[in-house]
């Protein structure tokens, strides 16, 4: 399980991603000079602030009575004029080792790999007669990036290391090590302003800023000497060395200065390299190697035989098989996993637009969290694929935003609990990022971000069943959130309950007379997403057992919101009013919410709405940016339709050329070291595509755990284990001739379990037969009737579904 390549990386989206959740690098692979680029993910731009905006409090009846009176222009300009806070601040990138080699340049048999499975870049060639080898690697036991360089022959190794960073940063020697230090700008303007605006690094007032180190330490075994000074870490006449680099930052959590409240960053980083330099190679290896085979060996995944032979490069095969060799799925499937694991780990801030991996100073869309679906999507994979504790950061963060939220809901709207908007930062900025005045409501007028994140706090319980989390974590954020809504919703004239001003993210709607405004009443996405919001809290309230009153109130809240609709071409419709799309090939598939993520609309409940979100996604087409592809792809699953999930992952496996950070938003693919390009890079569809081929093998939402429900024809046989399902069960599959030939299911928590597939099968365990009941369920129509096994189980006990003969 390798991506593989027979040259260095020119581009940084050929250059390979090793993380540790914190500490990011990317690794060009080159042999007179590598260049290994580092991120830290806390090292952002400003610090907080007060963004809410107490005119738009104001401003909002006379919004919603423009909206209504269809003065859509004049309710847009009055939305940005007063409801607006500032655009989020930016991920920054910290720096890059650059390493300068000694050993002429008439190089032979070059190889470069990301190793999944190991977790380590590595890089081998030759020069003359030796051979040179070099491994990378971010543990996050030991807190250290690890550089190790060989020669074959002895004392052939001699280079010189140094620092450097786009920001504002010296390089200082010290007789043992090499530092970084530097400092982020306290705001860098986001690059969709049209005026090149320079980045402002705050000279009037620097303390605000957040402050960086980074430290570079060696260790030779063997032969050779080495020598610190201004220049850089020069090793000469080794044979092994290792390079170690820690790095931190001032940040001190979401809501401190990170200049005048701050941390040091110097003594934490020159703690973790004591730490690290305090045991030997070996030992930080191993202790890697298991805590990244703890998390990724998890799951095992076997699609069959592939007809592109083994030599050829990843870049190759992407080229020119594409989906249609089974192992490159495989790949695409496992390093989103890969990608998960070495971006969010507990205690780490969560997954940004580019995970922890940015280069640029001022990345597009400031490299933020994107709430309408790039974040979200983010964690698609991690409860099905089997790495909830790597959802974690996500679920803090969430928490965190509801505190700053809180007092944008009461400040903008005067509204109780807590909202959130298009996109947010470590600072949790919660209001219209709308750059005072300069954005634009079609995208900042959303107050739906927290209602979207709520989600994850559910699913994360549905997978886990850990009622404390329930109880202490998820439930209350989910309850302030529900109190916004309530609150946000207004009775329209037949006292249905909409909300207003309402977008569906980012598309405009078409009127008759030609005009396409953006803000509307009773978007269908705002509704889904209220609407499962309710029904959470109602399960979560039930649960517990408490909240009875407010039970109530959300019961008869939920019947009396706006329904879906089934507007003119048979689709469901996006907005309240069977409007037009201003763009029918719109990347945003928003008012398909309620098949996924979300799991309001099946075709068991509503038939009829459910083939309209069917039309509704023919008609966008099966292109878009890749997150957009990689959205699709778990939609079409949803629909049962493997072959046109497998389209779609063919066309997200198309390999897009470096395009120097260019926006394009019909373009999607993947770039050679397969990243996912929006364009340009952006993680989500990485996961989402992960996530997406996941759902192709296994449904568990709609009240049973549906085995192979979207297998295409392509991928008649195969095997995969330690996918999760919802309700805590653990599960393996074997499959031939397109069918299910086994399963294994291991109950986590116990109780009930309800197994849908095609097939008769007789249920075991521990050598005996379960008695389980078996009902039936119609799929596609009535073409096809599926049984659903229903049986009791007992935690930490295996069941195993094997075919009757
Ligand atoms: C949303 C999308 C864009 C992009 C950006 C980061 O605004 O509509 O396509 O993914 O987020």
């Amino acid at each position: 399980m390798k991506l593989h390549y027979g040259k260095p990386a020119t581009f940084w989206t050929e250059a390979l991603p090793v993380g540790n959740g914190r500490l990011g690098a990317v690794v060009f692979g080159g042999t007179d000079l590598e260049r290994i680029q580092l991120n830290e993910d806390t090292l952002w731009s400003g610090g907080p602030r007060d963004w809410n905006n107490p005119r738009a409090k104001e401003a909002l009846p006379e919004i919603r009575k423009l909206v209504s009176e269809g003065r859509h222009e004049e309710a847009e300009a009055l939305s940005k004029a007063s409801m607006m806070g500032p655009y989020t601040q930016t991920y920054m990138p910290f720096g890059d080792l650059h390493i300068r080699f000694y050993h002429g340049n008439i190089v032979s048999g070059y190889r470069r790999e990301l190793d999944l499975a190991g977790g380590a870049v590595r890089t081998a060639y030759r020069v003359g007669g030796v051979e040179y080898t070099r491994e990378v690697f971010a543990s996050h036991p030991d807190q250290v990036i690890i550089v190790q360089l060989r020669s074959s022959r002895e004392g052939m190794l001699s280079f010189k290391a140094s620092l450097g960073s786009p920001l504002r940063s010296s390089q200082i020697p010290l007789d043992d090590a090499l530092l970084l230090r530097g400092r982020c700008p306290e705001y860098v303007a986001p690059n969709y302003c049209e005026a090149d605006e320079p980045i402002v690094y705050g000279n009037a007032d620097t303390t605000s800023a957040m402050r960086f180190e980074g430290r570079l330490q060696v260790r030779l075994e063997g032969p050779g000497t080495w020598r610190v000074d201004s220049d850089g870490l020069h090793v000469e006449g080794a044979s092994a060395a290792v390079l170690y680099v820690t790095a931190a930052t001032s940040f001190n959590g979401y809501d401190r200065c990170p200049g005048t409240g701050g941390l040091e960053p110097g003594p934490v980083a020159e703690r973790q390299m004591n730490a690290a330099l305090a045991k030997p190679y070996v030992a930080l290896r191993e202790a890697h190697a298991l805590d990244h085979g703890s998390l990724f060996g998890r799951v095992q995944f076997r699609l069959g035989v592939s007809a592109a032979p083994e030599t050829l490069t990843t870049d190759r095969r992407i080229a020119e098989y594409g989906a249609k060799d089974p192992r490159l799925v495989e790949l695409l499937f496992h390093y989103g996993r890969y990608l998960m694991i070495a971006s969010s780990r507990a205690g780490t801030q969560p997954a940004n637009l580019q995970g922890i991996w940015s280069h640029e100073a001022r990345p597009v869309w400031s490299c933020n969290y994107t709430l309408n679906i790039n974040a979200q999507m983010n964690y698609w994979p991690a409860e099905n694929c089997n790495l909830s504790e790597c959802h974690e950061p996500l679920l803090d963060f969430i928490r965190e935003l509801s505190e700053t939220g809180r007092r944008t809901a009461e400040t903008n709207y005067g509204c109780r609990g807590w909202t959130a908007h298009h996109n947010s930062d470590i600072w949790r900025q919660s209001a219209p990022p709308g750059d005072y005045g300069h954005g634009n409501p079609l995208w900042a007028n959303w107050p739906m971000g927290g209602v979207w994140l709520c989600a994850h706090l559910w699913e994360h319980y549905l997978f886990g069943k850990d009622k404390e989390f329930l109880a202490s974590h998820a439930y209350p954020v989910m309850k302030e959130a529900s109190l916004f809504c309530l609150d946000w919703l207004l009775e329209d004239e037949e006292g249905r309950l909409i909300t207003s001003p309402s977008t569906s993210p980012e598309h405009r709607y078409r009127l008759a007379d030609g005009r396409t405004p953006a803000l509307s009443k009773g978007s269908t996405m705002d509704m889904s997403l209220i609407r499962e919001l309710l029904s959470n809290c109602i399960e979560a309230a039930e649960t517990l057992g408490i909240d009875g009153e407010l039970r109530k109130e959300w019961v008869d809240a939920r019947s009396r919101l706006l329904p879906m609709r089934i507007g003119r071409h048979g689709q469901l419709q996006e907005w309240a009013q069977d409007d037009e799309d201003e763009d029918r090939y719109h990347r945003h598939v928003s008012h398909l919410y309620d098949i996924y993520p979300g799991e309001g609309l099946t075709e068991e409940k509503a038939p009829k709405l459910f083939k309209a979100a069917r039309v509704s996604l023919e008609r966008r087409g099966d292109g878009g940016t890749g997150w957009s592809i990689g959205w699709k792809v778990n939609l079409w699953a949803r629909f049962r339709d493997g072959n046109r999930a497998l389209g779609l992952l063919s066309n997200l496996l198309k390999l897009v050329e470096e395009d120097g950070g260019k926006i394009d938003f019909v373009s999607g693919g993947v770039y050679a070291n397969l990243f996912d390009a929006h364009p340009p890079f952006q993680i989500d569809g990485n996961f989402g595509a992960t996530a997406g081929i996941a759902e192709m093998l296994l449904q568990s939402h709609g009240g049973a755990v549906h085995l192979l429900p979207g297998l295409p024809d392509a991928w008649p046989e195969g095997e995969v284990s330690g996918l999760r399902a919802r309700g805590g069960f653990e599960i393996g599959m074997a499959w031939k001739d397109g069918e299910l030939s086994e399963a294994t299911i291991v109950s986590l928590k116990g109780g009930p379990c309800r197994i849908r597939t095609k097939g008769d099968f007789t249920v075991m365990s521990e050598g005996r037969p379960v008695e389980a009941e078996v009902e039936s369920a119609k799929a596609n129509g009535a073409a096809q009737t599926d049984r659903i096994f229903v049986f009791p189980t007992e935690a930490g006990k295996t069941y195993r579904l094997s075919k009757s003969s």
